[in-house]
Order: C-alpha cells, then sequence, then structure tokens
C-alpha cells in the first residue's frame, strides 16, 4: 500500500490498543524480509549449509557445548560432522534444557519445517529433513521465513568463492541472493593479500610495507573487476575493536588508513556502492575453539563519525557487536544521514537485547534505521532468527504507537504498513538506492 491509498482513503485509524496491536502483528508476519548480512550462498554453491546436523554444529552452538564438557577440544574436531550434531545434541538438548538463544532457535526452526520437536527425536528429524533436493529446501525456507532476498558475504580471496565466481554466468545467477564484496584480508592482512594481487596479475609492490600511487590505484582495479563481477550492493569489512580512523599509531595501521582513503572509499564512491563496517570481534580469544572462538570488545564511535564527517559523499553502514556501543552509535547516526546503523549483531542477537537495542533507535532515529540481519550461516537459521526478530520488532514497534495513541494521534493502517516495510527492507533499498 503507498501513500496514495493513506489519501485515498482505503487506510483507516487504529483506534484501540487491542486493535493495534493485532495489525502491527499481522503486518510484520506478512511483509517480507531483505536480509541484509548473511552467509547464505545460492543453492548451486558448494559450500551452500543446510540441514539439522549444520543446524546442531553451528559455531554459537559449539561454544555453549565445550564449556559444559571436558571434551578436549582437539578431539571435538575430529569427530564427523554427525558425531559433532549427536554430542552437541547430547550435552544441550538432553542433559540441559535447551533455554539459551541459539538452541531454542533449532526448536523454533525444526516445528516451524513441520517437525514435533516434543518427540525429541534427533533420528527422526534426520529422516524427515532428508532427501529434499537443495533447491526446493532453499524454496521452502525462504517460504517459511517469508523472505524476499538475502545479501551474501562474498570474499574474493577466499578460494571456493574466487572459483565459483569466476566461472559463474551472470545471467543464470538467483535474484534471490544478492551479493556484498567482503574485503577483511585488504585492510587486516594486507602483507599476505600483496603476494596474492601480484599473482593474479595486479601490478602491486611486492614490499607489503610500501603503498606507492600505482598499488593503490591497481587495489582500485582489483576492486572495480569484482563489482564488475559480483554486483553487490555493497562493500563490507568486519573489524576488531582497536579499529580507529585514522590510525598512524604504526606502519600497518597507516596502510589501513590509506587504503581506505585511497582504495575503497574512492571505489565505493565511484560504484555509488555504501561501506558496511562491522565492528567489534575480537578474533581468536580461544584458537582452541576455532570458528566458535571469537569475542566482543567495546570499539570507537568517534572513528565511524570521523568517517561520515570525512567522507559525507559516502555511505556508511554500521554494526557494532558490543552492546555499550549502541547508544553512541544511534547518536551518530542523528548526526549523519550517510551513516545507516543496522542489526543486532551476533552476541546482541538475542531477545533481551534486540528489544533494548531496537526500542532505543526507534525513540532516537524514529524507524530511520535497519533493525535487524540474520548473519545465517545455515539456510534453515533464517526461520528461527526472523522468527524471533519479528516477534520483538512488532511488539517494540506496538508499544511505540501504543504510546502515540495515549495522545489522541490515531495511527492509519497504512502507515503501520509502510513503517514496517521500511524496517524490514525498504529502508536497505532506499538507502543503497535501488529497488529490489
Ligand atoms: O555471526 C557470525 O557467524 C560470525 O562468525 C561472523 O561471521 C560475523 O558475522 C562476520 O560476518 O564477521
Ligand atoms: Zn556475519
Amino acid at each position: 500500500m503507498s501513500m496514495d491509498d493513506v489519501s485515498s482513503g482505503k487506510s483507516r485509524p487504529l483506534t484501540s490498543v487491542s486493535e493495534l496491536r493485532s495489525f502491527v502483528r499481522q503486518m510484520v508476519e506478512k511483509t517480507p524480509v531483505t536480509d541484509i548480512h548473511t552467509h547464505l550462498y545460492p543453492p548451486d554453491f558448494p559450500q551452500l549449509l543446510y540441514g539439522i546436523d549444520e543446524l546442531l554444529t553451528y559455531h554459537y552452538l559449539i561454544a555453549e557445548a565445550l564449556r559444559v564438557t571436558s571434551l578436549p577440544y582437539d578431539a571435538f574436531w575430529q569427530l564427523p560432522r554427525r558425531e559433532q550434531a549427536d554430542f552437541i545434541w547430547e550435552n544441550l538438548f538432553v542433559n540441559r534444557s535447551p533455554v539459551s538463544e541459539a538452541c531454542r532457535g533449532v526448536l523454533t526452526t525444526l516445528a516451524k519445517l513441520g517437525l514435533d520437536v516434543g518427540t525429541r527425536d534427533l533420528a527422526g528429524f534426520r529422516t524427515a529433513l532428508s532427501g529434499l533436493h537443495v533447491s526446493e529446501y532453499v524454496d521452502r525456507v525462504f517460504a517459511a521465513a517469508n523472505l524476499d532476498r538475502v545479501v551474501m558475504t562474498n570474499d574474493p580471496f577466499d578460494p571456493v568463492e574466487r572459483e565459483y565466481w569466476l566461472r559463474r554466468d551472470p545471467a543464470a545467477r538467483d535474484p534471490r541472493f544478492l551479493a556484498a564484496l567482503r574485503i577483511d584480508p585488504l585492510l587486516l592482512s594486507w602483507r599476505q593479500v600483496t603476494s596474492q594481487l601480484a599473482e593474479w596479475g595486479y601490478q602491486v609492490s611486492p614490499d607489503g610495507s610500501r603503498l606507492d600511487a600505482q598499488t593503490t590505484g591497481e587495489v582500485r582495479r582489483f576492486l572495480a573487476d569484482w563489482i564488475e563481477r559480483l554486483q553487490p550492493v555493497y562493500l563490507a569489512v568486519s573489524l576488531p575493536p582497536e579499529f580507529a580512523y585514522p590510525d598512524h599509531s604504526g606502519p600497518e595501521q597507516t596502510i589501513r588508513t590509506r587504503l581506505i582513503e585511497e582504495a575503497v572509499l574512492p571505489v565505493a564512491r565511484e560504484h555509488g556502492l555504501p561501506f558496511a563496517l562491522m565492528i567489534g570481534v575480537k578474533r581468536q580469544v580461544n584458537p582452541a575453539l576455532r570458528v566458535a572462538g571469537d569475542g566482543v570488545g567495546k570499539a570507537s564511535v568517534t572513528s565511524v563519525e570521523r568517517l561520515c564527517a570525512g567522507f559525507p559523499d559516502v555511505k556508511f553502514m554500521v554494526t557494532m557487536l558490543s552492546r555499550e556501543n549502541q547508544h553512541e552509535l544511534g547518536v551518530a547516526a542523528r548526526k549523519f544521514r550517510n551513516l545507516m546503523p543496522f542489526g543486532c549483531w551476533w552476541f546482541l542477537n538475542n531477545p533481551s537485547l534486540i528489544t533494548e537495542i531496537t526500542r532505543m533507535r526507534l525513540e532516537l532515529l524514529g524507524t530511520s534505521f535497519i533493525p535487524q540481519h540474520s548473519d545465517a550461516r545455515v539456510l534453515d537459521q533464517v526461520i528461527y532468527k526472523w522468527m524471533h526478530s519479528r516477534a520483538i520488532i512488532g511488539e517494540v514497534l506496538s508499544n511505540q504507537y501504543e504510546l502515540l495513541l495515549q495522545t489522541g494521534w490515531q495511527p492509519m493502517t497504512a502507515e503501520v504498513e509502510r513503517d514496517v516495510a521500511a524496517l524490514l527492507g525498504g529502508n536497505f533499498w532506499d538507502f543503497i538506492g535501488r529497488r529490489p
């Protein structure tokens, strides 16, 4: 429904709390989502993860299971995937109650896929979910989660990804999966990257400690080549809590600062693509936990402000991992229209924190932010991540409308529809300046 519907009278005022709440709930359920950050891939990608064993071996659950047993970490990693899944089921769902968000998520997902989780029958779940062709599985999950589009994470330095995209016919792409060009290695492991770039024919200085004009030019050419190939909706990086901009505290930091200024941002500007910064991950706090071993730290919102102020013609999408950074990030977004806060990322993707952060963002920014992304690594996870988040977004939004109702302001049905559509996808599309 558009603003025309509002003026043409199709829209009606929501006059009571119960009518308001039930209408908001319905809208949030029925509005399809654009999931702006996932680790999912199209059905023909060799590493699309899906199914019960992948759900159970999600790294969030690995961390939870390994803390409650004495199994040596290495012994866990040596198990085949199915036995890892059995181990996690046994320790987190049988020996303990699955009350954590990641455990509950598995149950929400299975239930929505039509399984009776009350049976607690892992073998039965395996049988029920096997036999579907991957493309049917994708269709089923997209329908169950009411998803419209998902944005992937595409790292051109990853050999599997590189190979896939180099041979992919752009015309044959699945339009539900949008690309995001992820550039962590460029900004975090510059020395290794230089030899890789040289191998691929980019004329970069072999001495990673120097950045000459030719080298930054070649980095821009590399980025432009991958933009051409992937047609991404944004460029992205995930950064540690110490990330600062500008930073000239050492040679590595100076190179990162210059790569941002002389390669990444000019390319983002030229191609009209936002730069997404995900800040606050402390990589490998416990390396024995491997993929489950990352932690969180507070980061600098001042650096985000400096980027937004210094490059007003570049758009920045920012999510931060620490709860303590959320208020400052919300205030920064009030000051910069080129800053879009997004999502309740990773350790913040818990109902208590989503409720708090979403309410605070509505209070500070109205509806002009992107409340959530799933970060799903396993296809099926989009089901629970969106069911849980939709319920919270609906509840928090209803509370805000209810406060308006108390003043005598009556939200119109078309206005609620408009607001929900903005929160679940429209704000993203408007920010990147396109439509799906
Ligand atoms: O949420 C996650 O699964 C993390 O492991 C990371 O992938 C993080 O979201 C990132 O994109 O760096
Ligand atoms: Zn992620």
